[in-house]
């Protein structure tokens, strides 16, 4: 394997470090278990204070370190263009946050151009760091990961992201057809973190329809990296707007694309 490109494998690492910072500033300002701290931005679609906190702390760190490098954000748009474009979720999965739960990140992508290179994902609240760079792997706490082995759906764990932009029919019928196949749902509430597990085999598949760049842009190259299949996210739409994802083992990607209709190429 070469050596990955110095410029991209020192951005990988400045990133680590960033997004492990803003991490612990989001563990500092975690709400306790209990009802929701924060509002709804729209119905379920929850916004609290420590999101704005992190992005203006990653942006901030990151204009510093690359300041010719493009800046986009979920609390804050596109704030900079560039050939290199870091593209943050400050905090992924703020409802299960806004609740003191454990199942949220902090998510990290860097693109070339339209292409997803590489990408840092922390869930503090579970210890865990996921890291990839294209070309040179995928990794969990520095140890390689892969998407998983199961071959056969009645034996698969499938999830579903949940949310208001989706009409309740919509999610209904995906549910269905994922359970017919004989897969056991889930839905988590972090489309980065359900994504990741994909990427280290502890779930066979992922889909949500209505999800954004800022959501995957880490996962895309861990993906990528473990040997999962993906669904054209950024080919219909991603790369601009909210656009459906398919992400699963290579096993059975196939079969759950055909029973929820959504086509991987
Ligand atoms: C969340 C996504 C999740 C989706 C939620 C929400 P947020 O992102 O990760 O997949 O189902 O509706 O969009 O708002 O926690 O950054």
């Amino acid at each position: 394997m070469s050596s990955p490109n110095p410029a991209i494998a020192c951005r990988l690492e400045a990133a680590r470090a960033v997004v492990h910072d803003a991490a612990c500033l989001a563990m500092s300002m975690r709400p306790p278990p209990g009802g929701p701290a924060g509002k709804q931005k729209a119905a379920q679609d929850w916004l609290t204070e420590t999101d704005g906190a992190v992005e203006a702390f990653i942006a901030e760190r990151m204009k510093a370190l690359f300041p010719d490098d493009g800046f986009q954000g979920e609390e804050g748009g596109v704030a900079r263009a560039g050939q290199l474009r870091w593209v943050v979720d400050p905090i992924d999965g703020t409802s299960n946050y806004a609740r003191g739960r454990s199942r949220w990140c902090v998510s990290l992508g860097l693109l070339d151009g339209d292409d997803p290179i590489a990408g840092v994902i922390e869930a503090p609240a579970l210890g865990e760091v996921y890291t990839a760079l294209r070309g040179h792997g995928a990794f969990l706490n520095g140890k390689r990961i892969q998407a998983s082995p199961v071959t056969d759906p009645a034996s698969a764990m499938i999830e579903m992201g949940w949310s208001n932009r989706v009409p309740k029919s919509v999610f209904m019928e995906k549910i269905d057809a994922i359970m017919d196949l004989g897969a056991m749902p889930r839905s988590g509430g972090s489309g980065a973190l359900a994504l990741a597990d994909v990427a280290c085999g502890r779930l066979d598949g992922y889909i949500e329809i209505v999800i954004n760049l800022w959501d995957v842009a880490a996962a895309l190259p861990l993906l990528a990296e473990a040997g999962a299949r993906v669904s054209p996210f950024l080919r219909t739409g991603g790369l601009t707007g909210p656009a459906t994802i398919l992400a699963a083992n290579p096993h059975i990607a196939d079969a759950l694309s055909k029973a929820v209709s959504i086509p991987l190429e």
